[in-house]
């Protein structure tokens, strides 16, 4: 599957210049090719000029709002995020146009911090407007949710990512959700977490954008995942998680091969991936809550057995139990098996809802501050209505 991906904002281009990178080393390392093309929309010169994989030309690097913004970024105030995408998407619009001519994508991926300014306010107006000009192919969203102590120390963070939510949502096919927290390691930079977690976040989608890209028969599964599969998985609230275990070689390779425990223990640590792939997924939530999943199974070709298969689909219906489960197989690797894991459709979120209720209580201090309620007229549940459309 070849995806459009187009980084909104700082964190957006950073993950989308992750996205690049990974499209490098698949074309270097698989010959496949998983990215029509990777493009960065900033209010912020200084940011764009610090991606690397991203082609350096106006067309890939776009820089919007530079009256508005001054070049600088628009300092957290999404809608003025939104109000620059709105008057200036159509040369977001053109690069995408001149790049689906070059190369056509399977579907587009909009990428972008929820908390931030620009890429917050910017996403759901773009994803929009590339929804309305590309109606015949699927618009997608990976929103990244801000670490905690942004939540604690940055009063507008919340409201940031409430507004964001739900504008995104409502114009995308499918938003894959991503906790910038689950990531952290203590003790690490800043710098070097953000890297770190932006190689976590881009990891899990590698294999599965390149299953179907593979021309080698060799490559080619038994079951194929391929950009229907996926788009048929994908809709609403998603995550994504990726689990993986080294498989022994045996140093007498047919005994190996011929004793039965191995075989035990390959379809156990098939498992162990697949627990560790749902243990990471990218936004703690309850598998039950999803309709919808995938797994991937990426091993050495003599590793797929149809033991291996039946226990992974088994493990996944256990834990996603109300989901339709799509499967596949990817031969490739030699010495480790990976799961890769998407819950979709999720019906529930208690990190969302929870993002909901204290952007509207954002909202209602605010107006009480400001004098704007009428006392006792309006309260938390009048408010709901009013987060904001950034569209
Ligand atoms: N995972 C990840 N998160 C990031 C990265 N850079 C920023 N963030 C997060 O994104 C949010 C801030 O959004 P930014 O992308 O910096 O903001 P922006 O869209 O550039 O908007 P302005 O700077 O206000 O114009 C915070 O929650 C950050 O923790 C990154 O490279 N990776
Ligand atoms: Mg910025």
């Amino acid at each position: 599957m070849k995806l459009l991906v187009i980084g909104c904002g700082q964190c957006g281009g950073r993950v989308a210049d992750e996205f690049a990178r990974r499209d490098r080393r698949a074309r270097e390392q698989r010959g496949v090719s998983i990215l029509s093309e990777a493009l960065a929309v900033n209010t912020d010169i200084a940011d764009l000029s610090g991606l690397t994989f991203i082609k350096t030309d106006q067309q890939h690097r776009i820089l919007i709002g530079g009256r508005k913004s001054g070049g600088h970024g628009v300092g957290k105030i999404n809608e003025l995020g939104a109000e620059i995408a709105r008057e200036e998407g159509d040369r977001v619009l053109e690069s995408i146009g001149n790049s689906q001519q070059r190369s056509p994508a399977d579907a587009f991926l909009l990428v972008a911090g929820a908390a931030g300014g620009t890429g917050s306010g910017a996403i759901a107006e773009l994803t929009h407007q590339v929804k309305e000009r590309h109606p015949d192919k699927p618009v997608y969203t990976l929103i990244l949710l801000p670490f905690r102590y942004e939540e604690l120390t940055e009063e507008r963070a919340i409201y940031n990512v409430g507004t964001c939510l739900k504008s995104a949502y409502l114009v995308s096919d499918a938003v894959f959700l991503v906790d910038n927290q689950r990531y952290i390691t203590d003790g690490e930079s800043i710098k070097s977490n953000l890297t770190r977690i932006n190689t976590r976040v881009v990891g899990p989608f590698y294999n599965l954008l390149c299953a179907g890209e593979e021309k080698d028969p060799r490559r080619i599964g038994s079951r194929l995942v391929d950009a229907g599969d996926i788009i048929q998985t994908l809709s609403g609230w998603t995550v994504i998680g990726h689990g993986q275990a080294s498989v022994s070689r045996a140093r007498f390779p047919m005994a190996g091969k011929l004793d039965f425990r191995n075989k035990l223990t390959e379809t156990e640590k098939g498992i162990h991936a697949m627990n560790q792939a749902i243990a990471s997924l990218s936004l703690k939530c309850r598998p039950e809550d999803a309709r919808k999943a995938l797994y991937l199974l990426t091993a050495p070709p003599e590793e797929m057995s149809m033991t291996l298969i039946t226990d992974l689909s088994m493990t996944l219906k256990s834990v996603a139990t109300e989901a339709l489960i799509r499967s596949g197989d990817y031969p490739r690797g030699r010495d480790s098996i990976h799961v890769t894991v998407i819950l979709s459709e999720l019906t529930n979120s208690g990190r969302i809802s929870d993002y909901f209720s204290k952007a509207i209580r954002y909202i209602y201090l605010k107006k009480r501050r400001l004098g704007e309620l009428k006392e006792g007229r309006e309260g938390l549940e009048e408010a709901l209505r009013d987060i904001p459309l950034l569209l």
